[in-house]
């Protein structure tokens, strides 16, 4: 890291306490994982300096002609991984990735069907405190209350019922597969744009565990994090005839200059993803999601929707006693880190939450697996059933250091930075 200690001794001491954070904890969020050495060397380039408002090859400034180079790579390993024709890899997040697609697509006030933020929804996906609940008409689908599944019959009604300009697909809490092909069904029953939000399954989908959406939908996004392990930031895929419509939308409609760093990183990213052991990575992270799932229903919680196609799966706390906020409280002091999350039809409000959310991305790409994932669920139980004990947490603790110490994540980089 160079002189930073010395600059800035603060900002060297918090990124110094985070690398040892993230290599002492157990990360369990779903959305979250550990980037390769090269995704970050690639991000924290020198990329980061240059303006590049446009497009490869029709910018706005000159001397873009190293970063030209960088963003059709990432665009045409993006094409081959999912098979898309068109890809547009400058949104800074997800959800501006989003954005981009109501934006070119939907005047204000169309009427857009999406998943219910309380069954599993995103925030971009219709909340009213987002932009795409201010400014259009939203009307949610959510899962069935027996089975806690996306129901395709009740969607189609809904539809029927409010003949939707779009209708989104995709979620950040839901641990079954989504069917695509139905979604495509019931959007052309009403004459209705389909847009799939990948985000969450996108390493899954590139890994072909998962359904790809982009031999169904007009419009697919994702993010560039979450299961596909790379950078922080979004993407879109589009049919050829959009493809125009959407980067104008992105710059100059959304964004000025892209952030050429991070492009940089996403093709990386794309490039690991191409390779054959990303498959057999994706593999091991729904074996480890079943396993963990399946060992903590083995102490008595019930699992959301009975368990999980995904990385990810919901435990409802509801009959145990203790919040969901309290729960991740809790696994926190114990080094255990997950997030606190409403279950389908929960009473409480989003900041208590009756469930938690668990996920194997990060875990995975640590090298664990299946013995260890029956260790977490053991660890996660013994938090969870002496709520709020000090000692116990002392002792998780100790279980979960002997536990990473196995599955070392920043192995020469902390004792680096330390002698610094
Ligand atoms: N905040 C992300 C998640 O945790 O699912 C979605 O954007």
């Amino acid at each position: 890291m160079g002189d930073l200690k010395r600059k800035d001794p603060e900002i060297f001491k918090a990124i110094l306490d985070e690398t040892k954070r993230e290599n002492d904890n157990l990360e369990l969020i779903a959305s979250e994982n550990f980037v390769s050495e090269d995704v970050m060397e690639a991000q924290g380039s020198c990329l980061t300096n240059k303006y590049a408002e446009g497009y490869p090859d029709a910018r706005w400034y000159n001397g873009c002609c190293n970063v030209d180079i960088v963003e059709r790579i990432a665009i045409e390993r993006a094409k081959s991984l999912f098979g898309a024709e068109h890809v547009n890899v400058q949104p800074h997040s997800g959800t501006q990735a989003n954005m981009a697609i109501y934006f070119a697509m939907l005047k204000p006030g169309d009427t857009v069907l999406a998943m219910d933020l309380a069954c599993g929804g995103h925030l971009s996906h219709g909340h009213p405190h987002s932009f795409s609940g201010k400014f259009y008409k939203i009307v949610s689908y959510g899962v069935n209350r027996k089975t806690e599944m996306l129901d395709y019959d009740e969607i189609a009604e809904i539809a029927k019922r409010y003949a939707p300009k779009m209708i989104l697909a995709g979620a950040s809490a839901y641990p079954r597969s989504i069917d695509f092909k139905k979604f495509r069904q019931i959007a052309d029953s009403v004459g209705a744009f389909l847009f799939v939000d990948i985000a969450h399954i996108a390493g899954l989908v590139a890994g072909g565990l998962h359904q790809n959406p982009v031999e169904y939908a007009e419009f697919v996004t994702s993010t560039t994090h979450k299961t596909m392990r790379g950078p922080r930031g979004g993407f879109i895929m589009c049919a050829k005839e959009f493809g125009k419509k959407i980067d104008m939308e992105v710059f100059p409609g959304l964004q000025g200059g892209a952030l050429m760093h991070v492009i940089a990183a996403k093709a990386v990213c794309f490039k690991e993803a191409l390779k054959p052991e990303f498959k057999k990575y994706q593999a091991q992270i729904l074996k480890n999601a079943k396993t963990l799932c399946q060992s903590i229903a083995k102490f008595g919680y019930r699992i959301v929707a009975g368990g999980t196609d995904t990385h990810l799966f919901l435990v409802d706390l509801t009959d145990k006693n203790i919040t969901g906020k309290d729960a991740s409280t809790f696994l926190d002091r114990a080094d255990i880190t997950i997030n606190k999350n409403l279950i389908p039809f929960d009473s409480k409000s989003p900041f208590v939450a009756s469930g938690i959310r668990i996920g194997t991305p990060a875990v995975t790409t640590r090298g664990m697996r299946e013995p260890e994932m029956k260790e977490i669920a053991r660890l996660i139980h013994k938090v969870l059933s002496n709520p709020g004990d000090e000692k116990v947490a002392g002792e998780v603790r100790n279980g979960v250091k002997k536990l990473v110490k196995k599955f070392p994540l920043y192995k020469g980089l902390i004792r680096r930075l330390e002698r610094e």
